[in-house]
């Protein structure tokens, strides 16, 4: 390519008729008219339109702290591993060259773009999605964590078979200083069959005392964020998959509750409890990569009293992703999905953990609610008749079988079975192999780099031209993160959203809002009107 026909970058600035930038606080803001279609309690349509002010602080971290609950762990080590790659331009040989600084493909922030506008003949302007507004750059988080096994990160890395190893023979010198923090292990939460593993914990196993734990969990957030003097931490649970927690009144039903049962030591406060509570009690966001329902009622409430952002649950990466796209694909298409199958088998320790009943039932459970948004739009596909009971729903079967000998790499298999008009059928079967955690770790990247971009956004509402209050923060539960999790927390009230064009659809128009653009359509009347 010539120097003439190389593209040139887009020069992303703001829309000065919508936005303002301060120099002397670095700061944007954007007036935005949120429209609405409401149906009022008659079913009577409105149009509604509120205005709103978006501020961003546009200074992104210089480092920014993560610690990984599950260091050691298949993805805590690769994800560890990526960011000392990236830190320190490290080469490896990939089987037919030497490669440095690998693109982090499988990230949305790092390599997806977003489509701005049009050039004067009609034709798509997209641009780097990190490039909208500045986000954290994962070459500068400073990573650290917990976990229950005290390998260090050369050895962790190497047990977990994901990178080549050559890799991981590069890495090494980097790793194998970094042992991870002990950590709090009640057995009773994750499989039997990991108790070997508990090599580094905190407490007394047979007698544990949950309120000093949680002391333990927050001093080692204070200390971390101290000694690498970091403005900004968040915490991320990559850690086996717990198995649920019984819902209580009176234990973890309120924010009181919940922090009177830990000084009680109850047995039904589990580790990831304890360390949601601890970083929310820090101010520091939490995010839930596993499907255990780590946020029980009282641990909302807390957030809501601390405004700390918190998100979940279980990272979306590769089978569930999918199907909340294929699903979508039926379904707007007129198309009645009757059956999904879904196998898996895996031979890493997170299969060997979800080969135990109760820490599989938290992994179906968030594997099977991806579906449920599509249903419910669809009434013309699924009636809401109770005599038809059997057509309003679809029959959705999640397996997953521990393999050891296929490690990290794993398999899964989907048939979506529709029914089509006149008496047809499709049949569609997928088949999906990958290292699971090269699928996971640009997710927690994707995931981490939002969380800290939505930190640095407040909103004011403007009634009558008037501004009604200072500038707010978000409502704790951080549902712009709905991408990238397969069983979205949301508000008491609200339904979640699984589709994945819908999630990232709301992703983009808030990114362009920030920077004075409407929100995104396809209608190209450039070219269809006359
Ligand atoms: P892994 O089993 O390799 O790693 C989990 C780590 O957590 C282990 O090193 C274990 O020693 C540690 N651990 C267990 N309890 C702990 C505690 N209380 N405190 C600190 N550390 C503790 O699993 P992997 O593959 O890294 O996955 C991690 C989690 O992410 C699992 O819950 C998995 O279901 C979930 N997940 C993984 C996805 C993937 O694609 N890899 C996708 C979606 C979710
Ligand atoms: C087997 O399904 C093990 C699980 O931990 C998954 O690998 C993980 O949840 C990813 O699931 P999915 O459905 O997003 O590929």
């Amino acid at each position: 390519m010539t120097a003439a026909n190389t593209p040139q970058p887009i020069d992303i600035k703001f829309n000065p008729n919508k936005c303002v930038l301060n120099k002397d606080t670095n700061e944007l803001i954007s007036k935005y008219t949120y429209e609405n279609v409401v149906f009022d309690e008659n079913n009577q349509l409105q149009t509604t339109s509120t205005n709103y002010q978006f501020k961003v602080d546009l200074s992104k971290p210089n480092k920014l702290g993560i610690l990984l609950v599950g260091l050691g762990g298949n993805n805590g080590s690769t994800l560890f591993s990526t960011v000392k790659c990236l830190q320190n331009g490290i080469s490896f040989h990939n089987g037919k060259f030497d490669t440095t600084k690998e693109p982090l493909y499988g990230s949305m922030t790092q390599c997806s773009t977003i489509k701005l506008g049009v050039d004067i003949q009609g034709n798509d302007i997209f641009v780097p999605f990190k490039d909208i507004l500045p986000m954290a750059d994962p070459a500068n988080f400073v990573v650290s964590g917990w976990d229950i096994n005290g390998a260090n990160m050369a050895e962790a890395i190497e047990r977990s078979q994901v990178l080549q190893y050559d890799l991981i023979q590069n890495l090494k010198p980097y790793l194998k200083s970094t042992v991870p923090m002990s950590s709090v292990y009640y057995p009773d939460f994750i499989a039997l069959n990991q108790k070997n593993r508990a090599n580094n914990i905190c407490n007394l196993v047979e007698n544990p005392q949950k309120w000093h734990d949680l002391q333990k969990i927050r001093n080692d957030i204070k200390t971390f964020k101290h000694e690498n003097d970091l403005d900004q931490v968040i915490v991320l649970w990559t850690a086996n998959t717990e198995r649920c927690v019984d819902i209580i009144p009176g234990v973890n039903d309120t924010a009181e509750n919940i922090l009177a049962a830990i000084k009680a030591n109850h047995e039904e406060i589990a580790p990831s409890n304890i360390f949601a509570i601890a970083s929310i009690l820090e101010g520091v966001p939490y995010i839930n990569g596993s499907p255990q329902n780590t946020f029980v009622p009282g641990i909302i409430e807390l957030a809501e009293r601390e405004n700390t952002l918190i998100a979940g649950d279980d990272f979306k990466t590769g089978q569930t992703k999918l199907k909340s796209v294929m699903m979508q694909f039926l379904v707007d298409a007129g198309i009645k999905p009757v059956s999904i199958a879904s196998y898996n088998h895996l031979g890493n320790n997170d299969g060997k953990n979800l080969s135990s009943h109760a820490q599989f039932r938290s992994k179906e459970i968030s594997k099977a609610s991806v579906i449920d948004d599509c249903i419910d739009s669809n009434k013309i596909l699924y009636p809401e008749s109770e005599l038809k009971e059997k057509d309003n729903h679809v029959d959705h079967c999640i397996v997953i079988k521990y393999l050891p000998a296929v490690g990290d790499s794993k398999v899964a298999m989907d048939e979506y079975y529709s029914e089509l008009m006149l008496g047809g059928h499709n049949r569609i079967s997928v088949h999906n192999v990958c290292e699971d955690s090269l699928l996971a770790t640009p997710i927690i990247i994707d995931l981490l780099i939002m969380t800290e971009f939505f930190s640095r956004i407040t909103y004011k509402k403007i009634v009558d031209g008037v501004e009604t209050s200072e500038f707010n923060e978000f409502y704790p539960i951080l549902t712009f993160l709905s991408y990238w999790l397969k069983a979205p927390l949301t508000r008491s009230g609200f339904k979640p959203i699984n589709s994945l064009n819908r999630q990232r659809l709301a992703l983009e128009n808030f990114l362009r809002l920030l920077i004075g653009l409407p929100a995104n359509n396809e209608l190209r009347f450039e070219e269809r009107l006359m």
